[in-house]
């Protein structure tokens, strides 16, 4: 774990929120679980029969997401910050289809890869603004 100039101010999910001192590296790994379920048309709750009813085959009933994040920072200078995030994700969702019948399909994989940088533009007293710039890789997309 590196040494922040501001440590332990964000919030977990909270990503390039700080910067860090020259030479300085810091790893990290974040878990996420996120579980969804229903449907929805606009606002409105719809339930399976009604998905169905509008002439689908199939309607999702469950989604689970979990995302393993791992990421890495560097402090090129004391101004200038790198990150890395590289994100695993494992999807599982459940279906129901017109027949009556139940099925399961899951999708895992690596996501989207962020590069970024943060830059320190100036600090006063306590306050601190830095830029905060990101390209992100989707090459793993199909
Ligand atoms: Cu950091």
């Amino acid at each position: 774990m590196g040494q922040a100039l501001h440590p332990g101010h964000e919030p977990i999910g909270v990503m390039g929120a700080h910067i860090h001192h020259e030479g300085n590296w810091m790893f990290s790994y974040r878990w996420m679980r996120m579980e969804m379920e229903g449907n929805r048309a606009g606002t409105d709750r719809l339930g399976t029969a009604e998905v169905l009813g509008q002439g689908y085959n199939v309607a999702p009933e469950r989604m689970t997401m979990e995302m393993h994040m791992f990421g890495a920072m560097y402090g090129v200078s004391d101004d200038l910050t790198l990150m890395l995030m590289l994100p695993w994700l494992d999807t599982e969702m459940e279906h129901v289809t017109g027949m009556g019948g139940r099925f399961t399909t899951e999708a895992g994989g690596v996501g989207d890869v962020t590069f970024g940088a943060l830059y320190r533009l100036g600090q006063w007293g306590s306050h601190q603004l830095h830029l905060n710039a990101g390209l992100a890789a989707d090459r793993f997309h199909r």
